[in-house]
């Protein structure tokens, strides 16, 4: 069964994933939270009635483990960091509607309300299991406190996931020959009473909720496998002191605590409830959108059109957390007479200079470094939300930042608005008396329809994007038409080009608000505005412009050379460092890992790279070659044109899923035949797998590599 589709009737809630308040943000939480914030403004400018909550996760051993490293108490450790969260926040100009935290009176009440619906709906039981111990220390080690062997997969992991291989969630006592991380001892397993949340129950559930989830793909698509089989129970409770205790009743567990993973998504409720508070349910009502029907809270009864019940409940993570957000909330929802999401958006993962982040080993980007550098936060909220779709992965590169702002922001939006009020304000004293012309009007109808489009397909990028596109267009027209060359000769014609100018000046402020606020309105006010462009829906674009306006200023400023360089060095050095400290521990490990050939010692100059003609190009058709068991035929498009390549993958990839891929092609190596076909270049790979060289932006088919 369908959604109706957006905007509906409903309130909406948007929601991003809780930072553990542990340490510092860094690009990698900006992405996600700048991605939250922009899809809910964007949500409002299409008519839906949108809150954006979130709050710090305070719980569990990721904060319970960072505050004893620093011997102190971890509610003191934890509210620290949750003070200076709300301040960061504001200032890339993501803005909560309501930013709680999991230790707050709301969801500390909320979730005791949670379990003992559970308990009344008969979906908790207890259960005798093997929970690691460290004999000598005398303390249980819940999660993070125990390291060890990810049973599915063999690569390293903690207590409660296998975050460096296959992301599953683990549950206690999976983790094989576990380690104290506190004291290194080898822990041991004793077996212990908890409680369990019987995700069994929602097997079926599960399997039609999976159906009518919107999303990104990812998100839709990864859960399918775990809700197909068979489904694990989720231990609810943990040996801790840190934490929200257990509501049972007579004092029964009370010595324990529940898992971080039941109090923090609560808090997605507890948040939308705090504001709704604070509003007055008039104005949003939490219960609206969370409670689907307030009298069957407790009952066993469900409505029949499960999804257009409720409101839209819009959930914003990182890509290692889906399984948390696919399976066990909605069942954790459903066992409490709760609504269910109605999209899960992932991003993808953030890296560093081809590396993966790790805060640990400072090998990231701060978000008070970003600030500063003195950069405006709609650059990096450009920047971050529109390079490439939320699901990919990408890494941050200065070199890129500071290319597509000063091409994108600075050559192309902020050049073409500048140009076009300058020359309204100093020959019009504001827009000029014409009316918008057709072509004009059409391309705005365009855009705005593109906007909507992509707010009902939760395609970010897109929403991002429109309003340069549409400057983009803007300056193609204003070149194509020369106003400065027709206002004496042609008044009329001149006014009517301008006219359409400032239209189209007017669309970007209205279009980019979601993505760069603080601009928007800044261009808002260039327009001869007043009032708060956040505030009016999308059609606003095409509503007539003001009619006096002064000279406006450059929105934008060009991110000089050196800046970056000085940036680009100290980032080199700080991968380096870390990956020294890596490679240090991977040479004591001796995992496997193939030995890697020292770099050459013999330099080449520019000149001689510059030989090297090499294309971005994407992979059009693939065919085995007969005869031949690892040769592949390949069509590839580099721009300029389409070549025939043979290319030694065939026992590494899966020919089928080849075409559509981008990859880098060696345009000028010599022509070869193999096996009796021409092979007119070299697509270019690494390492005994042949992992298949591509570009993590959008560089054009064609685009020479430097
Ligand atoms: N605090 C952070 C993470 O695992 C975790 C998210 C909770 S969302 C309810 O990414
Ligand atoms: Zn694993």
């Amino acid at each position: 069964m369908g959604h109706e589709q957006l905007p509906t009737e409903e309130p909406a809630v948007v929601t991003c994933g809780l930072p553990y308040a542990n340490g510092d943000l860094h690009v990698g939480h900006l992405r996600s939270y700048v991605a939250g914030d922009l899809f809910a403004r964007a949500l409002r400018r299409i008519g839906q009635q949108t809150a954006f909550v979130c709050g710090s996760d305070m719980h569990g051993t990721p904060v319970a483990v960072n505050a004893a490293e620093q011997g102190v108490d971890p509610e003191e450790f934890a509210l620290e960091w949750h003070d200076q969260y709300r301040e960061r926040f504001p200032q890339f100009n993501i803005a909560f509607d309501n930013y709680g935290h999991t230790h707050d009176e709301t969801n500390t009440e909320l979730t005791r309300d949670f379990v003992a619906s559970w308990i009344d709906n008969d979906h908790v039981f207890e259960k005798g299991i093997k929970v690691a111990y460290d004999p000598e220390a005398d303390q249980w080690l819940p999660d993070r406190y125990v390291e060890g062997t990810c049973p599915y997969c063999g690569e390293k992991a903690r207590g409660d996931e296998c975050d460096e291989g296959c992301q599953r969630h683990l549950e206690p006592g999976e983790v094989e020959d576990p380690v104290s991380v506190r004291t290194g001892n080898p822990a041991e397993y004793r077996r212990r009473e908890h409680k369990f949340l019987r995700l069994s129950d929602f097997q079926e559930y599960l399997q039609g909720f999976i159906h009518r989830l919107e999303g990104t793909e990812r998100a839709r698509q990864q859960p399918r496998e775990w809700i197909e089989g068979e489904l694990e129970d989720l231990c609810i409770t943990r040996d801790m002191d840190w934490g929200i205790n257990y509501p049972g009743e007579n004092g029964e567990a009370e010595e324990l605590v529940l898992y971080v993973w039941v109090d923090a998504p609560i808090e997605y409720v507890a948040s939308t409830k705090q504001y709704s508070e604070r509003v007055g349910a008039d104005t949003y009502d939490w219960t609206e959108v969370w409670q689907f029907d307030g009298e069957r809270r407790h009952g066993t009864e469900w409505p029949e059109s499960w999804a257009d019940d409720g409101g839209e409940i819009i959930h914003l993570i990182g890509p290692d957390i889906i399984q948390h957000h696919t399976v066990f909330w909605p069942a954790m929802l459903r066992a409490a007479g709760y609504n269910e999401p109605r999209a899960v958006l992932a991003t993808g993962f953030v890296g560093i200079d081809g590396k993966s982040l790790s805060t640990s080993r400072n090998r990231a980007i701060w978000a008070k470094e970003y600030l500063d550098e003195g950069f405006h936060p709609d650059l990096f909220r450009y920047y971050t939300t529109t390079g490439s779709g939320l699901e990919r992965d990408v890494d941050f590169s200065w070199d890129r930042f500071a290319e597509r702002v000063n091409s994108e922001l600075v050559g192309t939006l902020g050049n073409f608005c500048y140009r076009a009020l300058l020359f309204a304000a100093r020959n019009y004293d504001g827009t000029p008396d014409a009316d918008v012309s057709e072509e004009i009007r059409g391309h705005i109808e365009d855009a705005v329809e593109t906007f909507e489009t992509a707010v009902r397909e939760y395609d970010i990028r897109t929403i991002g994007q429109v309003a340069v596109d549409l400057a983009g267009l803007g300056n193609e027209y204003i070149q194509r038409n020369e106003p400065w060359n027709l206002v004496d000769d042609d008044p009329e014609r001149a006014a009517q080009v301008i006219r359409d100018c400032v239209q189209l000046t007017r669309a970007c402020a209205v279009l980019m608000q979601p993505v760069m606020p603080e601009k928007a309105q800044r261009l808002w006010e260039h327009v001869g505005e007043s009032g708060d462009v956040s505030e009016l829906p999308v059609e606003a674009a095409l509503d007539a412009p003001a009619a006096a306006f002064g000279e406006p200023d450059e929105l934008f400023e060009q991110v000089a050379e050196g800046t970056i360089e000085a940036l680009n060095a100290e980032l080199r050095d700080r991968v380096a460092a870390a990956s020294e400290g890596e490679n240090a521990e991977a040479a004591d490990e001796t995992d496997g890992t193939p030995a890697l050939d020292p770099v050459e010692t013999d330099r080449i100059g520019f000149e001689q790279f510059q030989e090297f003609d090499m294309r971005v190009a994407e992979i059009l058709t693939a065919e085995p070659i007969e005869g031949a068991d690892d040769l592949v035929r390949l069509e590839v498009d580099i721009g300029v044109e389409r070549r025939q390549v043979v290319a030694g993958i065939r026992q590494l990839h899966d020919v089928e899923s080849l075409p559509g891929t981008r990859v880098v092609l060696l345009a000028n190596m010599e022509t070869a035949e193999l096996f009796g076909v021409e092979s007119n270049g070299m697509v270019l790979a690494a390492g005994e797998e042949a992992d298949l060289l591509t570009t993590h932006g959008d560089a054009p088919l064609g685009s020479r590599i430097r």
